[in-house]
């Protein structure tokens, strides 16, 4: 029976098809309230950790380039982070205004982060025998976070995978796909079974050995074990990670290291390092406090979320001045959140000036510089504002005029990195058409 599913999956893969993403029946597709109430999290903890901290280089990609291959596969005997607590490590998340966390059971090193039957390269065998992903599971159910699973299409380590370096060219002919996404199906299984994540996000699924029907089975396979589980757009064969559509297989689309376009149609999530290592680095450069809030407030802005990522160090704890950082975005998101979680974006392109978030009648103006006295809104037809105020603050004057809304600034902003002013409007915001970005450009003062 699965031979035969399995040639059919090849067979209309074939087919000219305008959309790859009609290739999965929309009755087993996530469903869009799911997608919305993962749109409402806005803010998560990416979490990219593994033996390669013990040598202070990137996950994955330092195999065979900064690490000798055998040198970095026998990382894990040494690797014992005894001041590991997954408590710790979700009260950080929860206190920086986290809603959900992705930990990365499975890097393209192909070590795996839970006690697997399916492979002994796993944390079991290492000097500290304690389920990681199970842990922070429990942890993330205790605080009230959502829990979600990293999980890489590409594995270097596996023989039955054909490429074994990172920008590998050689392809073994040794390899087997089919035994490998067999591999790939059982411990997912075991992630899916044992774990039930809110979220799968794929990655690696840019190497020619992966092909898009590998996908659309993973992707039908993975809905049978839980119709409700999210999955990103990186499970089809394609490098197109900030986009979603025709050819393009997932739930979400998944800009990197960048904030994405402002899409009120599909959702995203921009994914993007605290430091500039994606795993722990000794010394690495760490984002200011107004990168970061502006950050969060322009991918907000782009109606999309913010999975923002740390690396915590061989011993298991996340570096202080990363908690320090965290911990300021959580205090500016325990006065100002209302502007961020359960808000749609637009209707304006973020830029460096400002970004704009919006909630039933009130639309929400995050000031990022104070570039004059006045803060000018492109034009917004048949609205009128009712009452401006800064968030938790005094009333702002303003005027309006065919549309266009003049803001009279404070002096003095509030908050140096996002000042939010509200503007209750006569009508629901959410319903106010995107303003093009060339509209915009010609009101910048
Ligand atoms: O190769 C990975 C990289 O190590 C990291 O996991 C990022 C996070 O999204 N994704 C890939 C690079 O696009």
């Amino acid at each position: 029976m699965k031979s035969i599913f399995s040639l059919f999956i090849l067979l209309i893969s074939f087919l000219p098809s305008k959309s790859q993403d009609n290739l999965i029946p929309s009755s087993i597709k996530t469903n869009s309230s799911i997608l919305n109430d993962f749109m409402d999290q806005r803010f998560g903890m990416f979490i990219h950790w593994g033996p390669v901290t013990l040598r202070g280089t990137e996950i994955g990609w330092s195999r065979g380039v900064n690490v000798p291959i055998d040198d970095y596969d026998n990382l894990y005997k040494e690797f014992n982070p005894t001041l590991f607590n997954a408590d710790q490590w979700v009260k950080v998340a929860k206190d920086a205004g986290m809603k959900y966390l992705t930990i990365t059971a499975k890097h393209h090193d192909g070590f795996l982060l839970w006690p697997s039957s399916i492979s002994d390269y796993n944390i079991m065998n290492s000097p500290y025998k304690v389920d990681i992903v199970g842990a922070l599971a429990t942890a993330c159910k205790k605080y009230d976070i959502k829990f979600c699973i990293y999980f890489t299409v590409l594995d270097w380590h596996d023989p039955n995978y054909p490429i074994h370096i990172p920008d590998g060219k050689n392809i073994d002919s040794k390899a087997d796909m089919n035994k490998f996404v067999l591999t790939m199906k059982r411990e997912l299984k075991e992630l899916i079974t044992n774990y039930h994540p809110y979220m799968l996000w794929f990655d690696g699924n840019w190497e020619s050995p992966w092909k898009n029907e590998y996908g659309i089975d993973i992707y039908t396979y993975l809905k049978k074990l839980d119709p409700n589980v999210i999955i990103n757009n990186r499970i089809g064969a394609n490098s197109e990670h900030p986009k979603l559509g025709p050819g393009i297989l997932g739930d979400y689309a998944t800009p990197e290291q960048k904030i994405g376009e402002l899409n009120m149609n599909d959702p995203w999530e921009t994914c993007m390092t605290i430091c500039q290592q994606w795993a722990w680095k000794p010394n690495d450069s760490l984002k200011t406090l107004k990168v970061c809030i502006q950050t969060l407030a322009k991918v907000a802005g782009g109606n999309g979320n913010l999975l923002f990522n740390i690396g915590p160090m061989p011993d298991g704890r996340i570096e202080k001045r990363q908690v320090t950082r965290l911990k300021e975005i959580g205090d500016w998101l325990n006065l100002y959140g209302e502007s961020i979680y359960r808000t749609k974006g637009g209707p304006f392109q973020p830029n460096e000036i400002y970004a704009t978030t919006r909630r039933g009648n009130k639309l929400y103006v995050h000031v990022f510089e104070r570039k004059s006295d006045q803060l000018v809104l492109p034009a917004m037809p048949e609205i009128r504002v009712k009452k401006a105020f800064l968030l938790r603050g005094a009333n702002i004057d303003y005027k309006q005029s065919k549309g266009v809304i003049t803001l009279q600034l404070p002096r003095q902003l509030p908050d140096q990195n996002d000042s939010v002013i509200v503007l209750e409007l006569n009508t629901n915001a959410e319903n106010i058409p995107v303003v093009s970005q060339t509209k915009y450009n010609s009101l910048i003062i």
